[in-house]
């Protein structure tokens, strides 16, 4: 009985030895690794890897896209509560306007980020070739309106407007 004991702790002491020669490079390499998955869960989550929208001019002003084309964007009144129908007209670098591109856009409040954001939804094309998307203001506060264009559905610009209501 006593020897059977014996051999058991003995046991039991190789085990917390194995487990404890184990760990350490276990726990680093689990630590990395969520560190890793981590970081690409953050980039991921912010719709297709955390894109940039730098600020773009006002409404009004020529915002460049790339090199051959440039877009004015404007709205039917000043962004206030309710809605706004938000215009985008895209023209070439030579000033023809153009409507192959596909336009979208996604607003939000930068204070109450995901609280109100209404997804990236599409423009429609107006017989006049603008690019009209109504947006709801819900709340007053500092919202910022995210515009995405896709050429043959590439992204090819990313801009953004921020605003107080
Ligand atoms: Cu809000």
């Amino acid at each position: 009985m006593s020897g059977m004991r014996k051999w058991l702790s003995f046991i039991i002491l190789l085990l917390v030895l194995i487990i404890f020669l184990w760990l350490p490079p276990c726990a680093e390499s689990q630590q990395g690794h969520k560190s890793k998955s981590g970081s690409v869960g953050s980039t991921a989550s912010g719709a297709e890897q955390a894109p940039v929208y730098p600020s773009m001019p006002g409404p009004g002003k020529k915002a460049s896209i790339g090199n051959d084309y440039y877009l004015i964007y404007g709205f039917d009144k000043k962004p206030k509560l309710g809605t706004v129908i938000m215009k985008v007209e895209i023209f070439t670098k030579e000033g023809k306007k153009d409507t192959s591109l596909e336009v979208k856009a996604d607003a939000g409040m930068l204070s109450m980020k995901g609280a109100h954001e209404t997804g990236d939804r599409p423009f429609k094309l107006s017989k006049k070739g603008d690019y009209l998307l109504p947006i709801d203001i819900v709340m007053p506060g500092d919202w910022e309106i995210r515009l995405t264009l896709l050429k043959d559905g590439k992204v090819i610009f990313r801009g953004s407007y921020q605003f107080d209501v």
